[in-house]
């Protein structure tokens, strides 16, 4: 991967210009983000030779428990943010509360508000399995040099400037968009460099696999049965693998490469399913469509939900174009 490779540094500089307002506010912001996920990459790699597994003993906002990674990966993003004050706003899916940045410069005009998904999988960690970042960033709606509040928080996806993931997988990438196709970069661990491995990526227009925990068959609702039968069902280029990490990233990231759906549906005991819209389902859905793929909660485009809360659930259906559109039209018969 040397020689001519583009290294992310390099691709951030010569893209710059591509930002509506560029300033090289949001480019300052993604390397702060390249080297935040460099530090929690470290991280997670000697994850198995130390002592750092295990809950911490604490619960996130959500009543889950959280584990000492977590934790880590969640300050050392902030702290990151933070120091370089690059941003106006951050929120987390492990914190209660947006975090509002006051510079010490206080002509400071910073415009971003960064939402963070530091760790997420992590029921995967202490088995070895790929876990991931998932970062989603907006301009903020009120003034620069005020305090952040709420409403800069609760944007649809629509309104995301970029969006992207970090996976700490068999070998960490770092993927993302600022709305100009999705790019993905491959760490040479040795050196410490990501490098362009993955330009232009897309989701195959249709595919052969479909991602659901169907241990919860039982709760989901009628259309998801149906679609996951007509999966099933062997006909045509079907049936369809079922493949399932249980770690969204990876799941997302296998699709986009091969082709397929990734489901977290709604069910008789998770009303609103399980992922959250602001940390999980928005930058997702800005890839997916990004890389021609699509992202719905069943009915329709995941983007264009209005938050009303920061830690909202939503259903989730992303992936391949026409998977997703096969997927809705079933769960449309059962409306
Ligand atoms: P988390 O944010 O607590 O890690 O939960 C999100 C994860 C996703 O990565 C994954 O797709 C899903 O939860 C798996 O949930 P389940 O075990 O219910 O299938
Ligand atoms: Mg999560």
């Amino acid at each position: 991967m040397q020689g001519k490779t583009k290294t992310l540094g390099e691709f951030i500089i010569e893209n710059q210009a591509e930002f509506q307002y560029s300033t090289g506010e949001l480019s300052k912001l993604i390397n702060a983000i390249r080297l935040a996920a460099k530090v929690v990459n470290h991280e997670v790699n000697k994850a198995g030779l130390i002592d750092i597994l295990g809950a911490a003993g604490e619960t996130n906002v959500q009543g889950e428990s959280q584990q000492k990674l977590d934790v880590l990966a969640n300050e050392k993003f902030i702290q990151t943010l933070k120091n370089r004050e690059i941003v106006c706003g951050i929120a987390s899916e492990e914190e209660e509360d947006y975090i509002s940045i006051n510079s010490l410069d206080e002509n400071h005009q910073n415009k971003y508000v960064v939402l963070i998904d530091p760790l997420d999988g992590s029921s995967n960690i202490d088995v070895n399995v790929s876990v991931g970042t998932i970062f989603s960033i907006y301009r903020r709606l009120t003034p620069s040099g005020t305090p952040v509040t709420l409403d800069d928080f609760l944007q649809p996806g629509v309104n995301q400037v970029a969006a992207g993931y970090i996976i700490y997988g068999t070998s960490t990438m770092l993927v993302y968009t600022t709305g100009h196709g999705v790019n993905g970069f491959t760490l040479n661990p040795a050196i410490g460099t990501f490098y362009l491995s993955h330009p232009n990526m897309q989701f195959p227009e249709t595919g052969k696999i479909y991602s659901v925990n169907e241990g919860n068959y039982i709760h989901f609702p009628q259309g998801v049965k149906d679609y996951i039968k007509y999966c099933q069902m062997e006909e045509g280029d079907r049936p369809y693998t079922s493949r399932y990490i249980g770690s969204l990233v990876s799941d997302f990231h296998r699709n986009m490469i091969k082709g397929g759906i990734y489901m977290y549906p709604k069910s008789s005991v998770n009303s609103n399913g399980k992922l959250r819209l602001l940390y999980e389902c928005n930058p997702m859905a800005f890839l997916a469509e990004q890389a021609g793929g699509k992202a719905s909660d069943g009915y329709g485009r995941i983007m264009e939900i209005q938050p009303t809360e920061l830690h909202q659930r939503v259903p989730f259906f992303c992936g391949s174009r026409k998977m997703v559109e096969k997927a809705e039209s079933f769960m449309a018969r059962q409306r």
